[in-house]
């Protein structure tokens, strides 16, 4: 099994233990906290966390119970985004991580509560984690509406907008706020926590351009390549939609062709970091290539 195999099955179960054992214990009403691990435990890859870990353990930081704090920090603000995402308001799905959605399962007003109620508490954790105001700052600009919020905004201000341009740069844009930006602070925590050199962090968010901008195309191959069972979430939806993302820009194959291209910018930075486990995450690209 290779190294990067090795971390990912080993960390994502303590990772999914911290999650869970943590919503039972710190969220006092009994109820709130069901409908919070509903979602959180509904699986997921955990990917966002891992990458955070895997910048530490790159430049030799341990893994204990306070790294595990703040990158599960993370997921749950993860998570918080893809419960407000699938609501009636915004993309209305019922299915998502194989399971109804929190709305379609526990009702609109307890999916908005349990998504409000994960934001602060992610929020708080990475703070408590950490103890680093840095953190806290680059997780918040990340999520908010110079990020991912506003990413959210575009989408919505543009579909069935006729007067938002809709060219390749506002796509571009767009996607990297959606899903970009908190790959990117994932990445970026790590490097910070760990203190490392301004060169090492250039190279580290040369990769995270890459693999971010790699992943939104990934996931909208995803919604063309994969079955609705074996994405968990319904599937060939951005085109029934109308919707304008990289894939129905480019086409296929050449959708295919940037994937490539930007699995190779990674690789390329990864080479400059002390340690190729980065490198492992772009395997993840393989199965829609
Ligand atoms: C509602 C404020 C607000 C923001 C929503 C996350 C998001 C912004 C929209 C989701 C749209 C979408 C499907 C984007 C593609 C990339 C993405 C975030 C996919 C879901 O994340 P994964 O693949 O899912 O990491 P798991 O379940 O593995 O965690």
């Amino acid at each position: 099994m290779t190294d990067f195999k090795l971390f990912y099955k080993k960390y994502v179960p303590q990772v999914d233990h911290f999650l869970e054992t943590n919503l039972a214990e710190k969220v006092e009403d009994k109820k709130i906290s069901q409908i919070m691990s509903y979602s959180v435990m509904a699986g997921g890859k955990r990917l966002r966390p891992l990458l955070f870990l895997s910048v530490l353990k790159t430049f030799q930081i341990p893994i204990d119970q306070h790294m595990l704090q703040t990158a599960s920090g993370i997921e749950l603000i993860h998570t918080y985004s893809l419960i407000h995402d699938d609501l009636p308001a915004m993309d209305n799905d019922d299915y998502r991580r194989g399971k109804l959605t929190s709305h379609k399962k526990w009702g609109e007003a307890e999916a908005i509560l349990a998504g409000d109620a994960l934001l602060p508490m992610g929020i708080q954790w990475i703070a408590e984690g950490s103890e680093k105001i840095d953190l806290v700052k680059v997780i918040s600009e990340a999520v908010g509406p110079n990020g991912m919020v506003g990413g959210q905004y575009l989408d919505i201000d543009s579909t069935n907008n006729a007067s938002r341009s809709q060219d390749d740069d506002f796509i571009n844009r767009m996607e990297w706020l959606k899903t970009g930006c908190l790959i990117q602070a994932s990445l970026r925590m790590g490097g910070i926590q760990a203190k490392i050199s301004s060169d090492d962090m250039q190279h580290l968010m040369g990769f995270s351009r890459a693999f971010g901008r790699a992943y939104q195309i990934y996931d909208d191959l995803v919604d063309v390549v994969q079955t609705s069972q074996e994405a968990g979430k319904a599937t060939h939806k951005d085109q029934a939609e109308g919707k304008n993302n990289t894939l129905t820009l480019l086409g296929l194959n050449q959708s295919r062709q940037e994937l490539k291209t930007l699995i190779e910018r990674a690789n390329r930075e990864a080479d400059f970091l002390p340690d190729p486990l980065l490198k492992g995450f772009l395997t993840l690209y393989q199965k829609v290539l």
